[in-house]
């Protein structure tokens, strides 16, 4: 069936400035640091990435990783599908997701990225589904918390549908 937009949830303006709050905090915490890696997780993050990166004032490198779920899973396993071309080890690492869910996506790349010893790992998440993470993650970085409804836009989609849209809408995903 064709979707629609029920509603718009944060428009570009909303976005755009609350994107420009969050490059100011993590621009302030890592300027003494030296280079952080941004790692964008597939294929959500690409909007949110490419506009906080722009509006970072300190010194940063991109990286990405693709992730899917295992079929029919239950437990929220994932794997990786496409991994990040540089060396972690000894660098400053910051997950730019999105929205986190449950959580599990962002668990377990945090494990995986840990076990390569990077200088230290922190997560930022564009929009965060709180009553829907059962993982036990921390989220550094958070620039919206939103309610168990489905959203699209800004690199967020419903089976592609609203990924390119410049704003953040709802939509009934039955
Ligand atoms: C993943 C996801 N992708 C798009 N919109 C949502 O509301 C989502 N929740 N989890």
């Amino acid at each position: 069936m064709q979707k629609v937009v029920r509603g718009t949830l944060f428009s570009e303006e909303q976005i755009e400035h609350r994107v420009g709050e969050l490059a100011r905090a993590i621009s302030d915490d890592y300027r003494d640091k030296g280079n952080v890696v941004l790692i964008g997780i597939l294929k959500g993050s690409f909007i949110f990435l490419a506009d906080l990166s722009r509006k970072l004032d300190i010194d940063r490198t991109v990286e990405f990783i693709a992730v899917s779920s295992y079929q029919g899973a239950t437990s929220g396993a994932v794997r990786m599908i496409m991994d990040v071309r540089g060396d972690i080890a000894g660098r400053h690492v910051l997950i730019v997701e999105d929205i986190v869910d449950t959580g599990n996506t962002l668990k377990y790349l945090i494990q995986i990225l840990k076990s390569r010893n990077p200088a230290s790992i922190k997560t930022c998440a564009l929009l965060h589904k709180a009553e829907a993470t059962v993982a036990d993650v921390p989220i550094d970085y958070v620039g919206f918390p939103i309610g168990n409804e489905w959203v699209v836009g800004y690199g967020l989609d419903y089976d592609e549908f609203g990924r390119t849209l410049p704003y953040i809408g709802v939509i009934d995903p039955d």
